[in-house]
């Protein structure tokens, strides 16, 4: 039976433990072990990398990356992720002492309670498909360049983006700067990204998914989650026999291979796709006793919205398996919180979302943009950057047609400690002066408590949104608020879980899930500055103008000082731009809209009141054909047929084609007749 990466990331713990050469007891032993650990990167998990000796690729990457400034980072980030694991430790020293006096009842009693209250919502009911193409970037580049096929090589050239199934039997993977990969594999071949492509391919995947369920819900570039109960039901098949034909249907259309899980949530499902990649699938049962044993034995870093910092911060409480998270449970509110607690039990039962639709229609909980630069000191710097953040964020606030209640800062330090502040305006603010306005005296504030203060990167964030969309106003004309600050609902059989507009139940999932992404995304992105920085470095070096520390020899500044390869003005990765979620969503977002106004600019056509003459669905146009039509009938005759004239006119309009193929409830797009009615009586 072949052995999957289950175990990769306890394996390479272990065997970076055995070959610490410092008794295992030393602070500065576990500091080594950690930092060892620590280098093996964000995706040590990655499928594809069976019989590879993590042992030796973590010796490759130590002796190759030591000394330079990405493992200066990672020294630095690992002592201050220590720090704050010894603060958790000391808490929960006292809790177990609180314990062993006979305290505690009452959290034992309150997650026993919690655990009974999720339980009687389990649902069981649905088939959850995610599906995740194998070596996404890697398999389209093959289909252009097939001799690369059966050779090791990675695409990204500062750092990996993704590396063929070959390449990662050497142990490389994405996230791993290319000087690395070159040192693990070093007739590994880079090829440069063309994100283009990917996007085209990504197309083709969806249009096979489409068929399968026709509210599907990307979430990244390459993977997706469906609902295939109704289809099964529909063609009387089995879950597996649907998601065998899919991934063969994907593979004849779009050449390339994908893996899938099925299993009773999301959460679950997407854990099973990663069991038999690539090119496999794996269903977990939908009962109880099946998920719960799956998860018993599960790695916490198999979740998704477990990262790596709080993987260790979990393992050093003694949780290294979804299971062992049971034994905890009355420790972990006071130690990571409620959410935090709320969370961790869900993954403990294997429970999870079962409500699949659009990306474009999940409720968005805040609008943000953030970037990252060289360290930033002064403070007229720190302002014109806020300035530019601001902007973007209108940007951003613009095209989703948000305003922010609260207005959050992040900031960065150098240190890597990140801050933030927030305040909430007196008014609803998406224009940049406002919230550059509104933002400013935060900042200020940071510049005098923490002087001399350095910062590696600057975010602004509204959340509390309110919609600025036409539609989304309220009886009285004002914007409504979204709808997960206000609902708070009774489930249906009388459990008190939360749940949204819709009636489905509300998990913590997300914020997990977004905190460990941010995580992942922050790390692609000081790799790929580092390493660009280390390259240019070398260049210096090889031509004269910087001596083997990287400090100038003489007066002319080498080329990279004068016109640095990498933007420090924060331009976001492309990983970040392309490659996530929460980036693809906006991609599909833009795509959905522009359909919209192509399916109405050929389609939609609104019939005229009077003439009963289909007109072109422009608000302007209409009600100009409408005074023409006036002009020629006199008053009483209007009064006479306008009514049900204008009723049939509505009802005959053509559905929007675009979104009904993506089966949105007609109620939805209601917004557009009100105002056509609107406009012609005004
Ligand atoms: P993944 O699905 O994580 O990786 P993959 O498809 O290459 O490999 P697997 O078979 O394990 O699924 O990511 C999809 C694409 O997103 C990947 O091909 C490249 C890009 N990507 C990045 O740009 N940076 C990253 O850190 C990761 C993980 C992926
Ligand atoms: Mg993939």
């Amino acid at each position: 039976m072949p052995r999957h990466n289950d175990d990769l990331a306890t394996e390479a713990e272990v065997a970076v433990a055995e070959d610490n050469p410092l008794p295992p007891t030393a602070p500065a032993a576990s500091q080594y072990h950690t930092l060892k650990y620590s280098l093996l990167g964000p995706s040590l998990t990655k499928s594809g990398q069976d019989g590879v000796d993590q042992k030796k690729v973590s010796e490759i990457i130590y002796n190759a990356s030591k000394g330079s400034k990405y493992f200066n980072n990672e020294e630095h980030k690992d002592k201050n992720l220590t720090v704050k694991i010894n603060r958790i430790l000391a808490k929960k020293r006292e809790l177990q002492r609180i314990e062993a006096q006979g305290g505690l009842k009452q959290e034992r009693k309150k997650a026993d309670d919690y655990i009974a209250e999720l339980e009687y919502s389990r649902d069981l009911s649905q088939a959850i498909v995610h599906i995740d193409c194998d070596a996404f970037y890697a398999a389209v580049e093959e289909l252009d360049r097939p001799e690369l096929k059966d050779v090791p090589f990675a695409v990204g050239v500062g750092v990996l983006t993704t590396c063929n199934y070959e390449a990662r039997k050497f142990g490389c993977r994405s996230g791993m700067a290319g000087f690395v990969a070159d040192k693990l594999c070093p007739e590994l071949i880079h090829i440069p990204l063309n994100f283009e492509k990917y996007t085209a391919k990504a197309k083709e995947v969806r249009a096979v998914l489409e068929q399968y369920d026709p509210r599907f819900e990307s979430a990244s570039i390459d993977e997706a989650y469906l609902n295939i109960t109704q289809y099964c039901q529909d063609h009387n098949m089995e879950p597996e026999d649907v998601v065998e034909q899919m991934r063969a249907e994907v593979h004849l259309e779009a050449k390339i291979t994908i893996s899938a899980g099925i299993a009773a949530n999301a959460k679950l499902a997407k854990i099973c796709s990663n069991k038999n990649k690539p090119n496999g699938q794996y269903k977990l049962p939908s009962d109880r006793a099946s998920i719960i044993g799956f998860m018993r034995h599960l790695p916490t870093r198999k979740v998704n919205g477990i990262g790596r910092v709080f993987e260790r911060e979990l393992d050093a409480i003694g949780i290294k398996t979804c299971g062992d998270i049971y034994d905890q449970r009355h420790y972990l509110n006071a130690l990571f919180g409620e959410k935090a607690f709320q969370f961790l039990m869900s993954v403990h039962l294997g429970l999870g979302r079962t409500d699949v639709r659009p990306v474009e229609e999940h409720e968005r909980k805040s609008v943000g943009t953030e970037s990252t630069f060289h360290d930033m000191e002064n403070p007229e710097d720190l302002r014109a950057k806020l300035r530019w953040t601001a902007e973007e964020l209108e940007k951003d606030m613009k095209r989703t047609e948000f305003k922010g209640r609260t207005l959050v800062l992040k900031i960065k330090l150098h240190t890597y400690e990140v801050l933030n502040r927030q305040i909430q305006p007196p008014k609803a603010v998406y224009t940049a002066d406002d919230l550059f306005h509104y933002a400013w005296p935060m900042l200020q504030k940071y510049i005098k408590e923490l002087p001399g203060m350095k910062l590696r990167l600057m975010g602004l964030r509204c959340t509390h949104l309110v919609s600025m969309k036409k539609g989304d106003v309220d009886f009285f004309g004002r914007a409504r608020q979204l709808t997960s600050e206000l609902s708070k609902g009774g489930y249906p059989d009388g459990a008190k879980v939360d749940v949204d507009e819709e009636g489905w139940q509300k998990w913590p999932d997300e914020e997990f899930e977004y905190a460990a992404r941010m995580e992942k995304e922050e790390e692609m992105e000081e790799l790929e500055r580092l390493s660009q920085q280390q390259e240019q470095q070398k260049q210096d070096y090889e031509h004269g103008y910087v001596d083997e520390e990287g400090d100038e020899n003489g007066d002319q500044p080498p080329p990279s000082a004068q016109k640095p390869k990498y933007d420090p003005d924060g331009a976001p990765s492309d990983y970040r731009r392309y490659g996530n979620g929460f980036a693809w969503r906006s991609i599909l977002e833009e795509e959905a809209a522009q359909a919209a106004q192509e399916a109405k600019v050929l389609i939609e056509q609104w019939n005229c009141p009077i003439c009963s003459m289909p007109q072109p669905a422009e608000e302007r146009q209409f009600n100009e054909h409408i005074d023409g039509c006036l002009s020629r009938q006199t008053i009483k005759e209007i009064v006479r047929t306008t009514d049900d004239e204008t009723a049939e006119a509505r009802s005959t309009q053509p559905a929007n084609t675009a979104k009904r193929k993506r089966g949105r409830p007609p109620a939805v797009n209601t917004g557009g007749a009100e105002r056509r009615k609107k406009a012609f009586f005004a």
